[in-house]
Protein backbone atom coordinates (compact mmCIF):
# COMPACT_ATOMS: atom_id res chain seq x y z
CA UNK A 1 0.00 0.00 0.00
CA UNK A 2 0.97 3.95 -0.54
CA UNK A 3 3.45 5.30 2.80
CA UNK A 4 3.47 8.49 3.69
CA UNK A 5 5.15 11.28 2.63
CA UNK A 6 8.77 12.03 3.57
CA UNK A 7 9.82 15.59 4.11
CA UNK A 8 13.56 15.69 2.53
CA UNK A 9 16.70 15.22 4.96
CA UNK A 10 19.20 18.11 5.16
CA UNK A 11 22.34 16.89 4.30
CA UNK A 12 24.81 17.43 7.35
CA UNK A 13 28.57 18.70 7.54
CA UNK A 14 30.63 15.01 8.09
CA UNK A 15 28.73 11.94 9.26
CA UNK A 16 28.21 9.98 13.05
CA UNK A 17 29.92 7.34 14.09
CA UNK A 18 27.47 5.17 13.74
CA UNK A 19 25.00 3.15 16.40
CA UNK A 20 25.80 1.12 19.39
CA UNK A 21 22.12 -0.54 19.95
CA UNK A 22 20.73 -2.38 22.75
CA UNK A 23 20.24 -5.93 21.59
CA UNK A 24 16.97 -7.58 23.54
CA UNK A 25 18.42 -11.17 22.52
CA UNK A 26 22.28 -10.59 22.99
CA UNK A 27 20.91 -8.36 26.41
CA UNK A 28 23.47 -5.84 26.20
CA UNK A 29 24.34 -2.43 24.17
CA UNK A 30 26.38 -4.23 20.97
CA UNK A 31 28.24 -2.57 18.37
CA UNK A 32 26.45 -3.67 14.40
CA UNK A 33 28.84 -4.99 11.89
CA UNK A 34 30.76 -3.05 9.66
CA UNK A 35 28.51 -2.37 6.50
CA UNK A 36 27.17 0.44 4.87
CA UNK A 37 24.18 -1.37 4.23
CA UNK A 38 21.17 -1.19 7.11
CA UNK A 39 17.97 -3.10 6.88
CA UNK A 40 15.36 -2.05 9.05
CA UNK A 41 12.13 -3.93 9.95
CA UNK A 42 9.23 -2.21 12.40
CA UNK A 43 6.07 -4.16 13.35
CA UNK A 44 3.58 -1.60 12.23
CA UNK A 45 -0.38 -0.99 13.50
CA UNK A 46 -2.96 -3.17 13.53
CA UNK A 47 -5.51 -0.09 12.30
CA UNK A 48 -7.92 0.24 15.09
CA UNK A 49 -7.67 3.08 17.48
CA UNK A 50 -4.70 4.79 16.22
CA UNK A 51 -1.97 6.62 16.29
CA UNK A 52 -1.95 6.46 19.89
CA UNK A 53 1.36 7.87 21.81
CA UNK A 54 2.32 4.32 22.71
CA UNK A 55 2.65 3.49 18.63
CA UNK A 56 4.22 7.27 17.51
CA UNK A 57 6.97 6.87 20.71
CA UNK A 58 7.73 3.45 18.99
CA UNK A 59 8.32 5.03 15.32
CA UNK A 60 9.62 7.89 16.22
CA UNK A 61 12.27 5.90 18.59
CA UNK A 62 13.42 3.53 15.07
CA UNK A 63 12.80 7.29 12.69
CA UNK A 64 15.99 7.75 15.04
CA UNK A 65 17.35 5.04 14.34
CA UNK A 66 16.84 5.42 10.31
CA UNK A 67 18.37 8.69 10.78
CA UNK A 68 21.26 8.50 12.35
CA UNK A 69 22.14 5.11 10.26
CA UNK A 70 21.60 7.52 7.42
CA UNK A 71 24.06 10.15 8.85
CA UNK A 72 26.64 8.22 9.18
CA UNK A 73 26.19 7.60 5.02
CA UNK A 74 24.71 3.96 5.51
CA UNK A 75 22.20 3.22 2.63
CA UNK A 76 18.95 1.77 4.92
CA UNK A 77 16.38 -0.39 3.38
CA UNK A 78 13.00 0.09 5.96
CA UNK A 79 10.03 -1.99 6.01
CA UNK A 80 6.95 -1.61 7.85
CA UNK A 81 3.96 -4.02 7.62
CA UNK A 82 0.26 -2.84 8.40
CA UNK A 83 -2.01 -5.87 10.18
CA UNK A 84 -4.68 -4.87 8.48
CA UNK A 85 -6.93 -8.08 9.00
CA UNK A 86 -6.71 -9.95 12.27
CA UNK A 87 -8.90 -10.89 15.61
CA UNK A 88 -8.46 -7.85 17.06
CA UNK A 89 -9.29 -5.61 14.24
CA UNK A 90 -12.78 -7.71 12.79
CA UNK A 91 -13.89 -7.87 16.56
CA UNK A 92 -13.73 -3.92 17.11
CA UNK A 93 -15.24 -3.55 13.67
CA UNK A 94 -17.90 -6.10 14.86
CA UNK A 95 -18.70 -4.08 17.77
CA UNK A 96 -18.55 -0.81 16.57
CA UNK A 97 -20.91 -2.06 13.67
CA UNK A 98 -18.26 -0.97 10.78
CA UNK A 99 -17.27 -2.67 8.02
CA UNK A 100 -13.79 -4.22 8.72
CA UNK A 101 -12.27 -2.73 5.73
CA UNK A 102 -13.70 0.35 6.54
CA UNK A 103 -12.18 0.57 9.82
CA UNK A 104 -8.67 -0.38 8.68
CA UNK A 105 -8.46 2.25 5.69
CA UNK A 106 -9.68 5.07 8.29
CA UNK A 107 -7.08 4.46 10.62
CA UNK A 108 -4.41 3.58 7.92
CA UNK A 109 -5.39 7.05 6.43
CA UNK A 110 -5.26 9.20 10.10
CA UNK A 111 -1.49 7.14 10.75
CA UNK A 112 0.04 8.03 7.51
CA UNK A 113 -1.30 11.68 8.80
CA UNK A 114 0.25 11.46 11.98
CA UNK A 115 3.30 9.74 10.74
CA UNK A 116 3.83 13.28 8.38
CA UNK A 117 3.08 15.54 10.74
CA UNK A 118 5.21 14.13 13.19
CA UNK A 119 8.41 14.26 10.63
CA UNK A 120 8.58 10.31 10.79
CA UNK A 121 10.74 9.03 7.48
CA UNK A 122 7.93 6.79 5.63
CA UNK A 123 9.16 2.77 4.72
CA UNK A 124 10.30 1.89 1.35
CA UNK A 125 7.74 -0.36 1.29
CA UNK A 126 4.67 -0.12 3.39
CA UNK A 127 2.87 -3.72 3.10
CA UNK A 128 -0.87 -4.62 4.36
CA UNK A 129 -1.36 -8.42 5.64
CA UNK A 130 -4.20 -8.71 2.83
CA UNK A 131 -1.53 -8.03 0.38
CA UNK A 132 0.70 -10.94 2.13
CA UNK A 133 -1.81 -13.63 1.86
CA UNK A 134 -0.33 -14.70 -1.76
CA UNK A 135 3.10 -14.95 -0.34
CA UNK A 136 2.46 -16.71 3.22
CA UNK A 137 0.38 -19.47 1.73
CA UNK A 138 3.08 -21.06 -0.27
CA UNK A 139 5.61 -20.70 2.88
CA UNK A 140 2.86 -22.72 5.09
CA UNK A 141 1.84 -24.85 2.44
CA UNK A 142 5.98 -25.74 2.74
CA UNK A 143 5.98 -25.59 6.17
CA UNK A 144 2.80 -28.38 6.42
CA UNK A 145 4.89 -30.39 3.60
CA UNK A 146 8.09 -30.64 5.86
CA UNK A 147 6.52 -31.69 9.21
CA UNK A 148 7.14 -28.36 10.68
CA UNK A 149 3.42 -27.36 11.11
CA UNK A 150 0.21 -29.38 11.54
CA UNK A 151 -3.38 -29.01 11.45
CA UNK A 152 -5.67 -29.36 14.60
CA UNK A 153 -8.86 -30.80 14.30
CA UNK A 154 -11.79 -28.52 15.33
CA UNK A 155 -14.37 -28.94 18.40
CA UNK A 156 -17.13 -27.63 19.34
CA UNK A 157 -18.75 -26.42 16.11
CA UNK A 158 -15.07 -25.34 15.16
CA UNK A 159 -13.56 -26.18 11.30
CA UNK A 160 -10.91 -28.43 10.96
CA UNK A 161 -8.19 -27.50 9.29
CA UNK A 162 -6.39 -24.91 11.39
CA UNK A 163 -2.49 -24.78 10.98
CA UNK A 164 0.11 -24.32 14.01
CA UNK A 165 3.45 -24.29 14.17
CA UNK A 166 5.59 -27.03 15.85
CA UNK A 167 8.07 -25.48 17.80
CA UNK A 168 9.53 -28.59 19.65
CA UNK A 169 10.13 -30.32 15.90
CA UNK A 170 11.31 -26.82 14.73
CA UNK A 171 14.07 -26.29 18.04
CA UNK A 172 15.43 -29.71 17.52
CA UNK A 173 16.20 -29.46 13.93
CA UNK A 174 19.75 -28.57 13.09
CA UNK A 175 20.94 -28.52 16.47
CA UNK A 176 24.06 -28.53 15.66
CA UNK A 177 23.83 -24.95 13.70
CA UNK A 178 25.04 -22.10 15.57
CA UNK A 179 22.80 -19.79 14.26
CA UNK A 180 19.52 -21.52 14.53
CA UNK A 181 16.48 -20.64 16.45
CA UNK A 182 15.58 -21.84 19.96
CA UNK A 183 12.04 -21.01 21.88
CA UNK A 184 13.78 -18.16 23.75
CA UNK A 185 16.71 -17.07 21.45
CA UNK A 186 14.49 -13.53 21.32
CA UNK A 187 13.17 -13.42 24.52
CA UNK A 188 15.11 -15.54 27.08
CA UNK A 189 11.55 -15.94 28.92
CA UNK A 190 11.10 -19.12 31.78
CA UNK A 191 8.24 -21.43 30.27
CA UNK A 192 5.77 -19.99 32.84
CA UNK A 193 6.17 -16.40 31.74
CA UNK A 194 5.90 -17.75 28.08
CA UNK A 195 2.54 -19.53 28.62
CA UNK A 196 0.96 -16.34 30.20
CA UNK A 197 2.00 -13.72 27.71
CA UNK A 198 0.77 -15.90 25.10
CA UNK A 199 -2.54 -16.05 26.43
CA UNK A 200 -2.43 -12.26 27.22
CA UNK A 201 -1.03 -11.45 23.66
CA UNK A 202 -3.00 -13.55 20.56
CA UNK A 203 -1.78 -17.12 21.36
CA UNK A 204 -4.10 -20.07 22.40
CA UNK A 205 -2.48 -21.97 24.67
CA UNK A 206 -5.17 -23.95 26.21
CA UNK A 207 -5.93 -24.70 22.60
CA UNK A 208 -6.76 -28.69 22.68
CA UNK A 209 -4.86 -30.93 20.41
CA UNK A 210 -1.76 -28.82 19.87
CA UNK A 211 1.53 -30.62 20.42
CA UNK A 212 2.96 -27.63 22.35
CA UNK A 213 0.79 -25.23 24.26
CA UNK A 214 3.03 -22.31 22.46
CA UNK A 215 2.55 -23.25 18.93
CA UNK A 216 1.38 -20.51 17.48
CA UNK A 217 -1.56 -20.01 14.59
CA UNK A 218 -0.13 -19.97 10.55
CA UNK A 219 -3.41 -20.26 8.66
CA UNK A 220 -6.59 -20.23 10.56
CA UNK A 221 -9.33 -21.72 8.79
CA UNK A 222 -12.46 -20.23 7.25
CA UNK A 223 -15.79 -19.40 10.04
CA UNK A 224 -19.17 -18.17 9.29
CA UNK A 225 -18.66 -14.28 8.84
CA UNK A 226 -15.07 -13.97 8.52
CA UNK A 227 -12.93 -12.46 5.89
CA UNK A 228 -11.02 -15.43 3.95
CA UNK A 229 -8.67 -15.85 1.27
CA UNK A 230 -7.83 -19.10 -1.15
CA UNK A 231 -5.03 -20.78 0.86
CA UNK A 232 -4.10 -23.87 -2.08
CA UNK A 233 -3.69 -26.93 0.04
CA UNK A 234 -4.29 -25.04 3.53
CA UNK A 235 -8.05 -24.44 2.20
CA UNK A 236 -10.04 -21.17 2.66
CA UNK A 237 -8.46 -19.34 5.48
CA UNK A 238 -6.57 -16.54 6.26
CA UNK A 239 -2.91 -15.98 8.08
CA UNK A 240 -1.92 -16.02 11.49
CA UNK A 241 0.14 -13.01 12.93
CA UNK A 242 3.58 -13.67 13.13
CA UNK A 243 4.12 -15.90 9.73
CA UNK A 244 2.70 -12.12 8.35
CA UNK A 245 6.06 -10.43 9.85
CA UNK A 246 8.47 -12.80 8.91
CA UNK A 247 7.44 -13.56 5.21
CA UNK A 248 6.53 -9.34 4.78
CA UNK A 249 10.19 -8.63 6.17
CA UNK A 250 11.51 -11.83 3.98
CA UNK A 251 10.26 -10.70 0.81
CA UNK A 252 11.98 -7.19 0.60
CA UNK A 253 14.93 -7.00 3.00
CA UNK A 254 18.35 -9.29 3.65
CA UNK A 255 18.10 -12.37 5.40
CA UNK A 256 19.21 -11.88 7.75
CA UNK A 257 18.04 -8.23 8.01
CA UNK A 258 20.17 -5.89 10.84
CA UNK A 259 17.23 -4.70 12.92
CA UNK A 260 13.77 -6.39 13.80
CA UNK A 261 12.57 -3.37 16.07
CA UNK A 262 8.58 -3.07 17.72
CA UNK A 263 7.45 -1.94 21.50
CA UNK A 264 8.76 -4.02 24.29
CA UNK A 265 5.05 -5.81 24.15
CA UNK A 266 6.53 -7.58 21.20
CA UNK A 267 9.19 -9.58 22.31
CA UNK A 268 6.80 -12.32 23.01
CA UNK A 269 5.46 -13.55 21.58
CA UNK A 270 5.54 -11.86 18.30
CA UNK A 271 9.41 -11.58 17.62
CA UNK A 272 10.22 -14.93 19.09
CA UNK A 273 7.81 -16.91 16.90
CA UNK A 274 8.34 -14.59 13.46
CA UNK A 275 12.30 -15.54 14.14
CA UNK A 276 11.10 -19.09 14.62
CA UNK A 277 8.99 -18.89 11.30
CA UNK A 278 11.66 -17.24 9.12
CA UNK A 279 14.11 -19.72 10.34
CA UNK A 280 11.90 -22.63 9.71
CA UNK A 281 11.43 -21.46 5.71
CA UNK A 282 14.58 -20.62 5.06
CA UNK A 283 17.67 -21.55 7.66
CA UNK A 284 19.15 -18.18 8.16
CA UNK A 285 17.88 -16.15 11.18
CA UNK A 286 15.12 -13.65 10.91
CA UNK A 287 17.54 -10.69 11.84
CA UNK A 288 20.87 -9.30 13.22
CA UNK A 289 19.06 -7.79 16.10
CA UNK A 290 16.36 -7.10 17.83
CA UNK A 291 15.53 -3.92 19.54
CA UNK A 292 12.57 -2.36 21.22
CA UNK A 293 11.02 0.60 22.77
CA UNK A 294 9.35 1.01 26.26
CA UNK A 295 5.90 1.29 27.00
CA UNK A 296 3.94 4.28 27.04
CA UNK A 297 0.75 4.83 29.38
CA UNK A 298 -1.15 7.27 30.77
CA UNK A 299 -0.73 9.07 34.18
CA UNK A 300 0.70 5.81 34.96
CA UNK A 301 -1.67 3.64 34.09
CA UNK A 302 -1.83 1.42 30.77
CA UNK A 303 -3.36 3.05 27.49
CA UNK A 304 -5.84 1.39 26.60
CA UNK A 305 -9.69 2.20 24.60
CA UNK A 306 -11.33 0.43 27.33
CA UNK A 307 -10.18 2.48 29.80
CA UNK A 308 -11.01 5.77 27.64
CA UNK A 309 -7.37 7.14 28.41
CA UNK A 310 -5.72 6.72 25.10
CA UNK A 311 -3.98 9.96 24.01
CA UNK A 312 -4.34 10.29 20.02
CA UNK A 313 -1.96 12.09 18.33
CA UNK A 314 -4.71 13.11 15.61
CA UNK A 315 -6.80 15.00 18.36
CA UNK A 316 -3.35 16.71 20.03
CA UNK A 317 -3.37 18.22 16.24
CA UNK A 318 -6.96 18.69 16.05
CA UNK A 319 -6.19 20.67 19.81
CA UNK A 320 -3.60 22.61 17.46
CA UNK A 321 -0.83 21.25 19.37
CA UNK A 322 2.38 21.35 17.32
CA UNK A 323 3.29 17.96 16.15
CA UNK A 324 7.07 18.88 16.57
CA UNK A 325 6.49 19.44 20.30
CA UNK A 326 4.62 16.38 20.52
CA UNK A 327 7.95 14.70 18.92
CA UNK A 328 10.23 16.05 21.21
CA UNK A 329 8.23 14.91 24.29
CA UNK A 330 8.87 11.61 23.07
CA UNK A 331 12.43 12.04 22.44
CA UNK A 332 12.89 13.80 25.98
CA UNK A 333 12.33 9.83 27.67
CA UNK A 334 15.00 7.00 26.95
CA UNK A 335 13.39 4.93 23.99
CA UNK A 336 13.60 1.67 25.94
CA UNK A 337 12.02 3.27 29.54
CA UNK A 338 8.50 2.78 30.25
CA UNK A 339 7.11 6.51 31.02
CA UNK A 340 3.80 7.71 31.08
CA UNK A 341 2.29 10.82 28.98
CA UNK A 342 1.19 13.72 31.54
CA UNK A 343 -0.10 16.97 30.32
CA UNK A 344 3.02 17.80 32.27
CA UNK A 345 5.04 16.07 29.68
CA UNK A 346 3.72 18.25 26.96
CA UNK A 347 3.87 21.68 28.58
CA UNK A 348 7.58 21.02 28.89
CA UNK A 349 8.12 19.98 25.45
CA UNK A 350 6.16 23.02 24.06
CA UNK A 351 8.51 24.99 26.34
CA UNK A 352 11.22 23.28 25.11
CA UNK A 353 10.62 23.69 22.16
CA UNK A 354 9.45 27.84 22.54
CA UNK A 355 13.12 27.63 23.97
CA UNK A 356 14.79 26.45 20.85
CA UNK A 357 13.26 28.37 18.48
CA UNK A 358 13.64 31.50 20.21
CA UNK A 359 17.55 30.92 20.86
CA UNK A 360 17.91 29.15 17.73
CA UNK A 361 18.60 31.91 15.43
CA UNK A 362 21.42 33.35 18.07
CA UNK A 363 23.56 30.46 17.29
CA UNK A 364 27.32 30.82 15.71
CA UNK A 365 28.39 28.52 13.05
CA UNK A 366 30.98 26.86 15.70
CA UNK A 367 28.26 26.78 18.69
CA UNK A 368 26.48 24.81 15.81
CA UNK A 369 29.01 22.28 14.90
CA UNK A 370 29.97 22.00 18.33
CA UNK A 371 26.41 20.69 19.18
CA UNK A 372 26.17 18.70 15.62
CA UNK A 373 28.87 16.44 17.24
CA UNK A 374 27.18 16.38 20.80
CA UNK A 375 24.19 14.81 19.33
CA UNK A 376 25.71 12.08 16.87
CA UNK A 377 27.79 11.14 20.16
CA UNK A 378 24.72 10.81 22.44
CA UNK A 379 22.52 9.01 19.53
CA UNK A 380 25.32 6.58 18.83
CA UNK A 381 25.10 5.71 22.22
CA UNK A 382 21.89 3.81 21.80
CA UNK A 383 19.89 6.26 20.55
CA UNK A 384 19.99 8.52 23.97
CA UNK A 385 17.82 11.30 23.13
CA UNK A 386 17.27 12.75 26.23
CA UNK A 387 21.47 13.61 26.33
CA UNK A 388 21.08 14.80 23.15
CA UNK A 389 18.12 17.46 24.11
CA UNK A 390 20.05 18.76 26.86
CA UNK A 391 22.86 19.28 24.68
CA UNK A 392 20.72 21.17 22.70
CA UNK A 393 18.77 22.97 26.00
CA UNK A 394 22.64 24.07 27.42
CA UNK A 395 23.33 26.06 24.20
CA UNK A 396 19.66 27.31 24.02
CA UNK A 397 20.53 29.00 26.99
CA UNK A 398 23.87 30.35 26.91
CA UNK A 399 22.65 32.14 23.58
CA UNK A 400 18.71 33.10 24.79
CA UNK A 401 20.42 36.83 26.06
CA UNK A 402 22.33 37.40 23.33
CA UNK A 403 21.35 40.71 21.00
CA UNK A 404 23.05 39.41 17.95
CA UNK A 405 22.00 36.94 15.01
CA UNK A 406 24.57 34.10 14.84
CA UNK A 407 24.31 31.41 12.19
CA UNK A 408 20.23 31.90 10.96
CA UNK A 409 18.79 28.19 9.96
CA UNK A 410 22.27 26.79 11.22
CA UNK A 411 21.04 25.05 14.26
CA UNK A 412 17.59 24.27 12.87
CA UNK A 413 18.83 22.73 9.67
CA UNK A 414 21.03 19.90 12.38
CA UNK A 415 17.74 19.47 14.00
CA UNK A 416 15.72 18.99 12.20
CA UNK A 417 18.07 16.03 9.93
CA UNK A 418 19.28 14.20 13.71
CA UNK A 419 16.33 14.97 15.82
CA UNK A 420 13.54 15.11 13.06
CA UNK A 421 12.31 18.41 15.27
CA UNK A 422 11.29 21.28 12.54
CA UNK A 423 11.63 24.72 14.60
N1 LIG B 1 0.35 -5.07 14.13
C1 LIG B 1 1.07 -5.48 15.31
C2 LIG B 1 2.55 -5.63 15.04
S1 LIG B 1 2.89 -6.68 13.68
C3 LIG B 1 0.88 -4.54 16.47
O1 LIG B 1 1.43 -4.77 17.52
N2 LIG B 1 0.07 -3.49 16.24
S2 LIG B 1 -0.25 -2.35 17.34
O2 LIG B 1 -1.09 -1.39 16.66
O3 LIG B 1 -0.77 -2.94 18.51
O4 LIG B 1 1.10 -1.67 17.70
C4 LIG B 1 1.84 -0.99 16.70
C5 LIG B 1 3.26 -0.72 17.20
O5 LIG B 1 3.23 0.12 18.35
C6 LIG B 1 3.99 -2.01 17.63
O6 LIG B 1 5.36 -1.89 17.29
C7 LIG B 1 3.80 -2.00 19.14
O7 LIG B 1 4.84 -2.70 19.80
C8 LIG B 1 3.83 -0.52 19.45
N3 LIG B 1 3.04 -0.18 20.66
C9 LIG B 1 1.77 -0.55 20.93
N4 LIG B 1 1.37 -0.04 22.13
C10 LIG B 1 2.42 0.68 22.60
C11 LIG B 1 2.65 1.47 23.79
N5 LIG B 1 1.71 1.61 24.71
N6 LIG B 1 3.85 2.05 23.94
C12 LIG B 1 4.83 1.92 23.00
N7 LIG B 1 4.68 1.21 21.87
C13 LIG B 1 3.49 0.60 21.66
ZN1 LIG C 1 4.94 -7.68 13.48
Amino acid sequence: MIAWNSAPVPELVGTSAGVRLFDTALGSVTELAAGKERSLYVCGITPYDATHLGHASTYVTFDLLNRTWRDSGAAVSYVQNVTDVDDPLLERATATGVDWQDLAADQIALFREDMEALNVLAPDHFIGAVEAVGWIVPVVEDLLQRGLAYTVPGEGGEPDGDVYFSLDTVAGARTDDPARWFLGQVSHLDAETMLKLSAERGGDPARPHKQNALDPLLWRAARPGEPTWQGGALGEGRPGWHIECAVISRRFLPAPFTVQGGGSDLVFPHHEMSASHAWAASGTPLAQHYAHAGMVGYEGEKMSKSRGNLVLVSKLRRAGVDPAAVRLAILAHHYRSDWSWTDEVLTQAQDRFATWRAAAVRATAAEVDDVRERIREHLADDLDAPSALAAVDTLAASVQEREDDGDGRGLAVVLDALLGIRL
